[in-house]
């Protein structure tokens, strides 16, 4: 099986010190897909506006994920699905306080879909940063018993009737904080495998590569255990921090054969067909060639 690293180092940093010349917070490099070539009509209809954090990070009509449960007459959510080699990911926006019920029918209709009794959802954002609101706290705590979740819906919207959500557990471990939660409607239930790692701002690098491994870890193994399983992962936008941890699971559990000599470009490339400004700044553009560097350097020396 050809290793999928096997490129030439120096032809790496040539291009490497192309893009971070060319560029000082966004990657703008013309030749990878940085505006918005394709269309999204959905996002930007007057009736869905208000469901999008950021009026720039929008949704392609080509990859968005369409609600089942039709809530106010919209199918709208800023979500998607994406492929990269094998796997698949939904990469969201974090919920607003009006879309918290979108998210959770998302969900829920993707584990109906998957034909899996569990949904993880990993969230690589702090709720707040030096002030600002990035993310709505979506999620009940201890003692809050069971929420409505669709005690905002039209009834006639709903197509698995209302949506309850209620608090399991949660562990603070070392890297991140895992939750469970019980999703339910009617007779189905589907149980949320919750994973928050909050020290990681907006338009950075992680400042340490372990909480991304162990998440990836827990993708991983995840996928194994459910297998149809797509992982929801979300920060603030859904593209910077959010296309940073499905670069680093890719490169660490993707089964990819590249067709150029330079993964990570070829890999930020395949992710912003599919989602705009995903990996968004050289910062984090950067932080993946480390990775794949330190991937090499192990391979390397695991060959001597
Ligand atoms: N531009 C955002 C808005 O439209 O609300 C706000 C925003 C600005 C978000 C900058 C993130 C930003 O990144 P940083 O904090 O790194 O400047
Ligand atoms: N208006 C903001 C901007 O253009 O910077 C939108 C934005 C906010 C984009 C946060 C990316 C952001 O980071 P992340 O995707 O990691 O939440």
């Amino acid at each position: 099986k050809p290793t999928p690293y096997n490129f030439a180092p120096e032809y790496k940093r040539e291009k490497w010190a192309a893009v971070a010349a060319s560029c000082k917070r966004n990657i703008t490099d013309g030749q990878l897909v940085s505006s918005s070539p394709y269309a999204y009509t959905h996002a930007s209809n007057p009736i869905n506006r208000s469901r999008n954090r950021y009026t720039n990070v929008l949704p392609y009509d080509r990859t968005r994920v369409q609600l089942k449960t039709l809530a106010g007459g919209s199918d709208y959510i800023n979500a998607l699905i994406l492929r990269l080699a094998q796997n698949k990911y939904i990469a969201a926006q974090g919920p607003l306080p009006s879309t918290i019920h979108h998210f959770w029918a998302m969900c829920f209709d993707q584990a109906i879909q998957q034909n899996v009794d569990v949904i993880l959802v990993v969230m690589v954002t702090p709720l707040q940063e030096r002030g600002v609101v990035k993310c709505a706290k979506y999620w009940p705590s201890k003692g809050d018993g069971v929420i409505q979740l669709g005690s905002s819906l039209a009834a006639e919207d709903l197509a698995y009737g209302d949506l309850e959500l209620e608090w399991i557990s949660s562990e603070e471990k070392d890297l991140f904080t895992i939750s469970n939660f019980r999703l339910s409607a009617g007779s189905i239930t589907k149980n949320v495998l919750h994973y928050y790692y909050g020290k990681w701002e907006d338009s950075m690098p992680p400042t340490r590569t372990g909480p991304l491994a162990a998440l990836a870890s827990e993708l991983d193994l995840a996928r194994k255990a459910f297998p149809g399983i797509i992982p929801i992962i979300h920060c603030s936008a859904g593209v910077g921090r959010t296309g940073t941890l499905i670069a680093y699971d890719h490169f660490c559990h993707g089964d990819a054969i590249y067709s150029s000599d330079d993964p990570v470009y070829e890999t930020i490339s395949k992710l912003r067909e599919q989602r705009m400004m995903m990996v968004q700044t050289w910062q984090q553009f950067k932080f993946l060639y480390d990775v794949v560097d330190n991937m090499v350097g192990e391979e390397a020396a695991h060959q001597d």
